[in-house]
């Protein structure tokens, strides 16, 4: 008989197609976000669990899994799980990192360009049918080329963020908790976060979300910032203070933001969501078709792996806490 596990979200046929192969699989066709008290009641029984950045997994939760021995999780960013708690469960955790790197990154461009331009204002504006004449002033908005770029988190995202800003003749500054290596080959300069904040012209974040970083943008730091300059977030909401980015933005002290990620998705701040200086878009920054199967594919490949099958069996490709690994 085969082991069973819970896909918490609906994933691609094919993906599912090649779990079954191994598993008896439970999925949720339907897509609906499970409660903490469905959880409870679908997690245990299982050895394994393929879940999104909407399902949080901690050591309450972990109580009632006593067969569970794997958690893949279906996004880069993990502060979905409470790691240690899964380490102290021997639940080997997985992410998906690399594949999803470069259309993150392009997706950052995407707001980037658009929120410095106020595409989605100007569409907004032609739609409503208001456009009457050419103006010289008509949606004027900030300058992407040659100016600079500030990126908060030298990681694999912001250093393909970081690469692409050469072909608009950039300058990059970017702050980590240290420098980075591989960011020196792109001509990007390690400063403090301070005066990134201070230097930007657009700042991009592309930090990982945890307990420490919340509000990593808060109303100090953004009364640092450029009145002209453009703020991109494509990580988690939580590392940016909504009600201190509305009112910087309601008082003209920050020309645009472009905010993929919020802090309570699916709800948006009402304040930022009525401001015309606001792109939004609803967390699809990896969301190409291609990566986006990538991404479940590596996903199944490190749940297959981790519990013990397939070619790659105890060696998932992408775990989190190699350490269960090794006591397993
Ligand atoms: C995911 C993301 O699509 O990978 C991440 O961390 O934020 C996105 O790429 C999203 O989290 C769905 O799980």
């Amino acid at each position: 008989m085969k082991e069973k596990i819970l896909v918490t979200r609906k994933v691609f046929p094919a993906v599912i197609e090649r779990l079954r192969e191994h598993f008896d699989v439970e999925t949720n066709d339907g897509d609906q976000i499970y409660t903490r008290g469905e959880l409870e009641v679908r997690m245990p029984g299982k050895v394994g669990a393929l879940v999104s950045a909407t399902e949080s997994i901690d050591a309450p939760l972990l109580r009632h899994c006593t067969s569970l021995r794997a958690v893949a999780n279906l996004a880069v960013g993990y502060n979905n799980l409470d790691l240690a708690a899964l380490s102290t469960a021997k639940v080997i955790a997985t992410n998906t990192p690399d594949v999803l790197t470069e259309s993150t990154a392009d997706f950052g461009w995407a707001l980037l360009m658009a929120t410095a331009r106020r595409t989605g204002e100007a569409e907004r504006w032609l739609r409503l049918g208001l456009w009457e004449k050419w103006a010289l002033d008509l949606f004027l908005g900030v300058d992407v080329h040659g100016t600079t770029l500030g990126v908060l988190g030298m990681g694999r995202i912001g250093r393909a963020v970081a690469r692409r800003a050469g072909g608009f003749g950039m300058s990059v500054l970017y702050h980590d908790r240290a420098p980075v290596d591989a960011a020196r080959e792109l001509g990007a300069r390690y400063c403090g976060k301070d005066e990134l904040l201070r230097a930007a012209d657009h700042l991009i974040i592309t930090m990982p979300y945890s307990a420490q970083a919340h509000h990593t943008i808060g109303r100090r730091e953004l009364a640092l910032m450029k009145r002209s300059a453009t703020l991109v977030n494509i990580s988690r909401g939580g590392l940016v203070d909504e009600e201190a980015l509305a009112d910087a933005l309601a008082e003209g002290r920050l020309a645009g933001a472009g905010l993929d990620v919020f802090e309570q998705e699916p709800l948006v701040c009402s304040r930022l969501l009525a401001s015309q200086k606001v792109v939004a878009t609803p967390h699809i920054a990896s969301a190409s078709e291609k990566t986006r199967m990538a991404m479940a594919n590596l996903a199944a490949d490190n749940l297959i792996a981790a519990l013990g099958y397939g070619a790659h069996a105890g060696r998932p490709p992408s775990v989190l806490n190699p350490q269960v690994l090794d006591t397993a």
